[in-house]
């Protein structure tokens, strides 16, 4: 059976494309695999991330999954910064890895921004971890959106190169799982940026704990042109704002974008709007009070976490033992 792993941070309440590139995909794959699901706040902290709050937001987070439908049971689900085997391979690979490899990183780029000089170099050598995450379990298959394509082939790089320095074939290739439509959600503010639960705007995202009114709302305010929907694909070329909302409905309705003109070609964005937040709350609702059912027993979700950790761990850290061994650490 295959092994899959994915992450999630725990730097805020998660958004609609995390749910439609990653989560939802995470359920799915739980058939015919052995999943492991990690709330990575290493990660989260290569940001700033006030201590009184990452504790609840990962726990928060936690819940969300669990209330996505992750089977904590059959599966895998914990807490990055409680397994020490992520940090131990990690420092191997901050080792492998080449400055000029993590100087294409396109993600570095983009939330580094005009601050370069300033950000931590937690968020420049994030990359490693997430080879670090992967690798330490052997995973081979790895459900992502497509923002994340690009930190999987550096993490088959870094793979590649360990295996050739040390002579050995002992990391997998990685492939990366990445499905539907809607791969790539992007704001709801600018169709050209990518949907962000660190969005300084509220407005830009639809997070999976929003009400029906503040769905509603949020949609009925999305950017949008004043054209009608056209009634084939190629009519959305050069329309960002409105190709992202075609998307999000095809992805929660279950059709392609196609699809979706056929129903709704030739309408304008006033009753679009309205049919997609009804979609929107349908499927997110149940989602929102199941987490909220969770978070009512915090002790359980921390219970959940807390054996998992056992599991990954179990897992990992002999996977981990034998990289060091490679690499020539005395291990008495
Ligand atoms: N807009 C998106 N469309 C499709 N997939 C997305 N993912 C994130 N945003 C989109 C996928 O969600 C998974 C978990 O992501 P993450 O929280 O670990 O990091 P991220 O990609 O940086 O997500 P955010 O929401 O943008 O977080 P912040 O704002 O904290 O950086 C990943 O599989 C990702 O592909």
């Amino acid at each position: 059976m295959q092994r899959i792993f994915s992450g999630i941070q725990p730097s805020g309440i998660p958004q609609l494309g995390n749910y439609l590139g990653a989560l939802r995909n995470w359920v799915a794959l739980q058939e015919g695999h052995e999943c492991i699901y990690c709330v990575v706040d290493l990660h989260a902290i290569t940001q700033w991330q006030d201590p009184r709050e990452l504790a609840r937001q990962t726990r928060e987070l936690a819940a969300s999954l669990l209330a996505c439908g992750i089977d904590a049971e059959r599966h895998v689900l914990f807490a990055q910064s409680t397994v020490h085997a992520h940090v131990r391979l990690a420092w191997i690979f901050n080792c492998v890895a080449r400055m000029g490899w993590l100087n294409r990183m396109t993600q570095f780029k983009d939330k580094a921004g005009r601050d370069r000089e300033n950000v931590s170099t937690g968020l420049f050598v994030y990359p490693n971890l997430m080879a670090a995450d992967i690798l330490a379990y052997k995973a081979t298959r790895v459900p992502v959106g497509d923002d994340q394509r690009q930190h999987l082939e550096l993490a088959n790089d870094i793979a590649q190169k360990f295996n050739h320095d040390y002579g050995v074939a002992f990391f997998p290739t990685i492939e990366p799982v990445i499905q539907g439509v809607a791969a790539r959600v992007m704001s709801l503010r600018d169709g050209t940026k990518k949907m962000s639960k660190s969005d300084p705007s509220e407005q830009s995202r639809i997070n999976l704990t929003d009400d029906a009114d503040t769905i509603a709302q949020k949609i009925r305010r999305a950017k949008t042109d004043p054209e009608p929907l056209p009634s084939e694909v190629v009519g959305l070329d050069g329309r960002p704002e409105a190709r992202n909302l075609v998307g999000i409905y095809a992805a929660l309705a279950g059709l392609d974008l196609q699809g979706v003109l056929i129903e709704h070609g030739g309408k304008g964005f006033g009753a679009f709007k309205e049919a997609l937040a009804a979609l929107l709350v349908a499927r997110l609702a149940p989602i929102a009070a199941e987490t909220r059912r969770w978070l009512a027993d915090p002790g359980a979700v921390d219970g959940v976490l807390r054996a998992g950790a056992a599991r990954a761990a179990a897992i990992a850290e002999p996977i981990v033992d034998e990289a060091e061994r490679l690499v020539g650490f005395l291990k008495p």
